[in-house]
């Protein structure tokens, strides 16, 4: 972006903000007396400098509980949203959950990579990007508990790390290692672009998929773990094998945190040869520990809420030595470890693998650090979609617990959502007339239902999201409502 346009969206954003809205922030975004010791430092760090952790001044925390030091607070406020300038301003949108977001500071970074690549290409090559991605891994394990570096691989997205595990359990039939009819057992929530991949690899080289029936609304852990329970024990019958089992950590639609470490112990109970656990969602928005988790892999996005860039996954794998995993894409370091080998497939641009420090630079001026935001987009999410249901006269199609920065709000039945196709219709009627992004899941009713709830928004929050982001969702549902809006207005 033009750095002249920066400073100007910074400076109107300044100046034309409303008193009236400075004392209301003061009041109601208390969450920016969890930001702090940004605006006392520079942004613009190099790439020279290592990422070290940041240091809290005294001076901040104390402002922190400072009830007079509303001026200060509101620079928080500024900062955020300087990060996050190039934003369309005009949209709510509640998704960050599909794109995540990723702020200028982290940007910049992405770009100085960038440039140093082009400068000198041979000595990038030579000289900074192994040490540059292996710095990355370094986060990475810090970050998720792992035990040693070599466990962690950088990939682009969580699809390409499904793709790493599933063509492996592809080879286990070719080479007889499991018996054709042996079983792969999947939550029929599992995202899409997965279940793609499970028939292209699983189910072409022989396996059987047994899909895992999860109640949706969900009252409890209880209820999933039983379902999981079940579709084992169609895995196993018959003589068969359950060889692999694929558990997301959060559902992507409807957004549900699933259980995975009881699920994990209960599929090791079980004999189930390997456990893939996509957390495509996790990193950033839920805690992540591999070791207590034990799943064989897991992979997690960064750019969804971790503030990188698109597009950087991890694969973490629990035994690198015996796995024999290798990056679809076959280059150079072939055989040399999952690790290594994704670390050059090819002449391309690795930037949004290095900037994982500058990221965490970026989390860690926030009281907390991640575990901070986590904890604040919680809380806020909840507590949004406690406003919206009630507002709604609906319920969360989840408890809290089983919410993470996403949860997952009743529609109004009278709004007749009566397809998957109607919520897509819906969720475009409300970009395109309200400027609310927020995507829509369609649940089929039971026979029998009364007055059934069959839509449900997923809601995101992210630390720049602000109540009148959910408000505009709120009155945009009310208005369709009280218009006598139903969405057989699509049918015709
Ligand atoms: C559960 C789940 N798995 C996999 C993915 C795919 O991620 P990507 O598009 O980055 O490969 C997503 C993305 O939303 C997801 O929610
Ligand atoms: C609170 O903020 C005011 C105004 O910024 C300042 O004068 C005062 O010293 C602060 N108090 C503490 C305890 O930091
Ligand atoms: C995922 O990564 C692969 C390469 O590893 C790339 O071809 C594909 O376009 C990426 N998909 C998404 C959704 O980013
Ligand atoms: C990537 C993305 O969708 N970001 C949006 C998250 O929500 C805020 C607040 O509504 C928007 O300003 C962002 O554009």
């Amino acid at each position: 972006m033009n750095i002249m346009f920066f400073l100007f969206s910074l400076a109107s954003t300044l100046f034309r903000t409303p008193i009236s809205t400075l004392s209301r922030s003061c009041l109601s975004s208390q969450h920016y007396f969890r930001l702090f010791s940004m605006a006392a430092k520079n942004p613009h760090h190099h790439l020279e400098e290592n990422g070290g952790a940041t240091t809290v001044m005294a001076a901040d925390i104390l402002n922190r509980h400072n009830s007079s030091s509303c001026k200060k607070r509101k620079l928080f406020d500024i900062d955020v949203r300087s990060e996050f300038s190039h934003h369309d301003p005009a949209v709510a949108r509640i998704n960050n959950g599909s794109f995540g977001s990723c702020p200028s500071s982290v940007i910049e970074a992405q770009q100085r990579y960038q440039l140093r690549f082009l400068e000198q290409p041979d000595d990038f090559y030579f000289n900074h990007l192994k040490p540059s991605i292996l710095r990355s891994r370094e986060a990475i394990k810090t970050l998720i508990n792992a035990d040693h570096v070599d466990e962690i691989s950088i990939v682009d997205n969580a699809t390409t790390a499904a793709a790493i595990v599933l063509q492996q359990v592809k080879w286990s039939f070719f080479e007889s290692k499991f018996n054709p009819g042996d079983t792969a057992v999947m939550l029929h929530y599992a995202y899409g672009a997965v279940k793609k991949s499970v028939e292209a690899y699983v189910t072409r080289a022989g396996g059987q998929v047994i899909e895992v029936k999860m109640p949706f609304p969900v009252a409890s852990n209880h209820e999933i773990i039983t379902a999981f329970r079940n579709a084992l024990e169609v895995g196993k019958s018959n003589n068969r094998k359950v060889r692999l089992a694929i558990i997301d950590h959060i559902t992507s639609m409807p957004s549900v945190v699933i259980p995975v470490k009881e699920l994990v112990k209960m599929c090791r109970e079980e004999g189930v040869d390997r456990i893939f656990v996509d957390a495509a969602h996790a990193i950033g928005s839920i805690r992540v520990d591999v070791k207590e988790i034990g799943a064989d892999f897991y992979t997690s996005n960064l750019h969804k809420w971790l503030f990188c860039p698109p597009s950087i996954a991890f694969l973490h794998c629990r035994t690198p030595e015996l796995s024999n995993l290798h990056h679809p894409v076959v280059s150079h370091e072939y055989g040399n470890g999952l690790a290594i080998e994704s670390s050059w497939i090819g002449t391309r641009d690795y930037s949004a693998q290095l900037v994982v420090p500058e990221a965490l630079e970026f989390v860690n001026r926030f009281e907390g650090g991640i575990d901070g935001i986590m904890k604040w987009n919680h809380q806020k999410v909840i507590e949004m979609a406690d406003m919206l249901a009630k507002s709604w006269g609906t319920n969360l199609g989840t408890p809290p617990d089983m919410c993470s920065s996403m949860a997952m709000v009743g529609l109004p039945a009278c709004l007749e959502i009566m397809s998957d196709s109607d919520g897509l219709k819906l969720r475009s009627h409300l970009r395109e007339f309200f400027k609310v992004e927020v995507p829509i899941y369609y649940r089929q009713p039971k026979v029998g239902e009364v007055n059934p709830v069959t839509g449900y928004a997923r809601i995101s929050h992210q630390i720049y999201n602000i109540v009148d982001d959910y408000y505009r969702l709120r009155d945009a549902i009310n208005n369709l409502v009280n218009s006598g809006f139903t969405c057989k207005v699509f049918h015709d």
